[in-house]
């Protein structure tokens, strides 16, 4: 069977040599070595490919394969000049794949599209600004401007952008949290008063067992298996929830580990339950189920009755919920056996703490933040929370997403934070909340918004809907990239465009006082510095936090009460008003530059659930009705072993054994069969939502160990088929994971 798992372990000389050979392609050998001494270390930069955590003390090379990747593109040798943009206009450009833009290297000049022009030009900065200035000015009020932000922005440029826009007068700060993590966010808020994770990595070197839930760790956050190697060894249990039996979650050896590698990697899972596409939330009712009927059958066996009386509240009605549910229908709509739920309970129960995580495979169904709430009530039932060696951890994914949240840009700020960055700043902070990314490209669709503006990010690329929202970004009469490689938002843009190249997290920052640091805080609430070293790739590149701060000068001219110049002379001063502003934060210059950096304070570490009552909420969540009809598929859509959200490496999947081609869609080999279908036929896939269809066509056939009804694709190139209105409910993150997919051969 094509791509099933081979039994061969994921990690090892496969993953160091798949690194070695990427970086020495783009940066030459010696540059190759040099870049890899410096990810993560002390002294150095921040890996831009994921969120998790330094291991303290660090390791003299905390390798990676992925991460080595990242910084590999980001160091490339390859530059796109104004002499590309001569050869190259943009109609030939769109005609190239994503793969193909982001392997021309990185931006080096600013440069502007003129309305009507079909090329780039070269445009100094100062006009680039006031042309960007003229634009903005020119809207009836500030609603018409959206300023999207991506996960890769630095604490320091975050807080600028959001002082920039608020000034401005405008809450309209979408960010690709909103595609991302935004139901654990809104989920976790309501649940324990804080939309975070409870746990520290020394958490984890104290767990009995650990769940990893709709997370393909291997490949998005392969630091992750140090510490669950670690775990193992001391005999914590692992628990993997995912309808997909990914590889490096049943076998892992360490590229650092020798003996590991020769015995073939370490066993990771200890049990794996393949859960239907969007089955959690019934399976996880199902494990409560079991674990109530167990405390029945043994009174004080399974429930920690002290810190359920003392500390949460619901539990009643949930209690009364679960029994009311069949086994039946549990079992039917997630997928799982009886017996799986029984080891998974007897698993749960045995284990003294437990720390639970989970990523994308959680938070994008229409059903993401109940998702979310059901592992609340498991970790509540027991109190694995707010304890040593237990928690919730949502695993992010840009390395510097949480931080940007911290900063302040979301499009739904906290009054408090408002009034306090009104009161630092001398001005009234808009209060109406702006537009999320969902809505931001409904409001540009119909025209009310007239200008988009981007932190980093692929906008066009990332968001769901291809083809309404290339038509959304086309209408506007001015859009706005802060970039550093070439990608498709560059190219699908509105009336006039402008690029604006920035320096990346590994080279050096140099402004006015001397070389900068910044800041970053990763998915366990740790800030901690980050500097780079490389030379600039272009004597003209510009730090984020001198782009913001350019253009917010030209926006808002001398009215503004900000003193963007000599904030962006010393970063150190770019903290101070963070400082200020951001609870947390406090002394955060001399708190940033002690070993390790600081954790930022939560209250459920410590059992001080700031909700309303005080108390954390146990939450009711109905089984989802099954949304298939005959032969149709539920979709999810993943990432591949090579590529970083839109930026696509190269078409193999190695773990998956998917080689040369990513537009596949993989599927049970019995529902292969039964619809009279063949591996490695070409198929039309067809989306389906509430009477209307989206259709990509030509993706081939693989049969996959995948439970029945089940698909997969790789985003972005089935973004096409997901439609803008399929959101989760609350927190409007884009269905990525849940589409309703008939199958028609292709051609007829
Ligand atoms: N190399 C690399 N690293 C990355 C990224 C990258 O693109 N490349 N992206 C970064 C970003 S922004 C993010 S958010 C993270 C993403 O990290 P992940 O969330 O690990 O990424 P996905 O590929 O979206 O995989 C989701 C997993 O969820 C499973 N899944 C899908 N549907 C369901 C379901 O209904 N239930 C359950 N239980 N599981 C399900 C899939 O089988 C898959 O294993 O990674 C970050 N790190
Ligand atoms: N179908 C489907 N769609 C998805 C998802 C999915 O699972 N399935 N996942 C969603 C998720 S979780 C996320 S987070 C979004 C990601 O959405 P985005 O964050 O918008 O997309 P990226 O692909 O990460 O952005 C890549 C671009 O960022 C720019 N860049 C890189 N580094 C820097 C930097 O240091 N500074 C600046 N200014 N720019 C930089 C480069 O120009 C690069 O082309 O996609 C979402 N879309
Ligand atoms: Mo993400």
């Amino acid at each position: 069977m094509a791509g099933s798992s081979d039994g061969s372990a994921a990690g090892g000389m496969g993953a160091a040599v798949s690194a070695l050979r990427f970086a020495v392609e783009r940066v030459g050998p010696v540059g190759a070595l040099d870049l890899l001494r410096h990810v993560n270390q002390a002294e150095g930069f921040d890996c831009p490919g994921c969120a998790w955590p330094d291991p303290r003390p660090r390791t003299s090379l905390e390798f990676c394969e992925n991460g080595a990747k990242h910084v590999a593109h980001e160091a490339t040798r390859k530059r796109v000049t104004p002499a590309f943009f001569t050869e190259w206009t943009l109609k030939r450009l769109l005609d190239q794949s994503d793969a193909w833009l982001e392997a021309q290297g990185r931006l080096t000049e600013p440069m502007l599209r003129r309305a009507g022009s079909d090329r780039y030009e070269p445009i100094a900065w100062q006009d680039a600004f006031a042309h960007i200035a003229r634009h903005l000015r020119a809207l009836d009020t500030p609603e018409q401007a959206v300023f999207y932000a991506s996960g890769r922005t630095s604490n320091e440029a975050a807080f600028l952008w959001q002082l920039f826009v608020r000034e401005l007068g405008t809450n309209n700060l979408p960010d690709c949290s909103n595609l991302c993590h935004e139901s654990t966010s809104i989920a976790l808020k309501e649940a324990i008063g804080v939309g975070k994770g409870t746990v520290g990595l020394e958490d984890f070197g104290k767990a009995d067992a650990i769940f990893v839930i709709g997370q393909n760790p291997g490949t998005n956050h392969p630091r992750m298996f140090t510490t669950l190697l670690e775990a193992k060894r001391r005999g914590c249990k692992v628990v993997s929830i995912n309808p997909l039996r990914e590889r490096a979650l049943l076998r892992f050896s360490h590229p650092k580990d020798p003996l590991s590698m020769l015995r073939g990697g370490t066993s990771i899972t200890d049990l794996y339950v393949q859960v239907r596409v969007g089955g959690d939330v019934a399976l996880l009712k199902a494990l409560l189920k079991e674990l109530l009927e167990m405390e029945g059958r043994a009174p004080g066996s399974v429930v920690d009755w002290s810190f359920v009386r003392r500390h949460t509240e619901g539990f009643e009605a949930l209690c009364d919920d679960v029994s009311a549910s069949s086994w039946g229908d549990l079992l039917q709509a997630s997928g799982a056996s009886r017996d799986d739920v029984r080891a998974m309970a007897r698993l749960y129960a045995e284990a003294r703490r437990v720390i639970v995580c989970w990523c994308m495979g959680l938070t994008q169904h229409p059903n993401a933040v109940a998702n979310v709430q059901q592992i609340v009530n498991l970790v509540l039932l027991r109190g694995n929370i707010g304890v040593p060696g237990a928690g919730v951890c949502p695993v992010r994914g840009h390395s510097n997403v949480q931080g940007d949240r911290t900063m302040g840009i979301t499009s739904r700020p906290a009054p408090a934070f408002l009034e306090r960055l009104g009161r630092e700043f001398g001005f009234e902070p808009p209060r109406r909340p702006g537009l999320d990314a969902v809505d931001a490209i409904r409001a540009m669709s119909d025209g009310r918004v007239r200008a988009f503006l981007s932190m980093g990010g692929n906008f066009a690329v990332a968001t769901p809907d291809a083809e309404l929202t290339h038509a959304a970004l086309r209408r506007c009469a001015l859009t706005v990239q802060i970039s550093t490689t070439l990608n498709r938002s560059h190219l699908v843009c509105g009336e006039e465009a402008l690029l604006l190249p920035c320096l990346g997290r590994t080279e050096r920052d140099e402004q006015a006082l001397g070389l900068q640091t910044v800041s970053v805080e990763n998915s366990m609430s740790v800030v901690h510095p980050s500097r780079g070293s490389r030379e600039p790739a272009s004597v003209h590149l510009h730090s984020e936090p001198a782009i913001v701060a350019g253009l917010a000068r030209a926006v808002l001219g001398r009215d503004s009460r900000v003193p963007w110049e000599e904030l962006v002379e010393d970063y150190d001063r770019i903290r101070e008003r963070i400082a200020a502003v951001v609870p947390g934060c406090q002394d955060m210059n001399r708190r940033l530059r002690q070993p390790g950096g600081f954790v930022l304070p939560s209250g459920a570490r410590t059992r001080s659930f700031d909700t309303p009552s005080g108390k954390a909420l146990f939450t009711i969540h109905p089984v989802p009705p099954d949304p298939l009809q005959d032969g149709q598929f539920l979709l999810m859509t993943i990432r591949s072993h090579d590529q970083f959200n839109t930026t696509v490496y190269s078409s193999d999947d190695r773990y998956r054994g998917v080689r040369g081609d990513r537009r596949v869609i993989l599927l049970n080999g019995d529902d292969l069969a039964e619809a009279g279908l063949r591996e490695g036929q070409r198929v039309d896939v067809t989306s389906h939502h509430e009477g209307q269809t989206r259709t990509v066509r030509g993706f081939g056939l693989r049969a996959y160990d995948l439970p029945r009804r089940c698909a997969a694709a790789y985003f972005p190139e089935a973004n096409p088929l997901v439609p803008v209105e399929r959101v989760a409910e609350r927190s409007q993150t884009p269905a990525y994971k849940n589409l309703v997919v008939s199958l028609a051969p292709s051609g007829a």
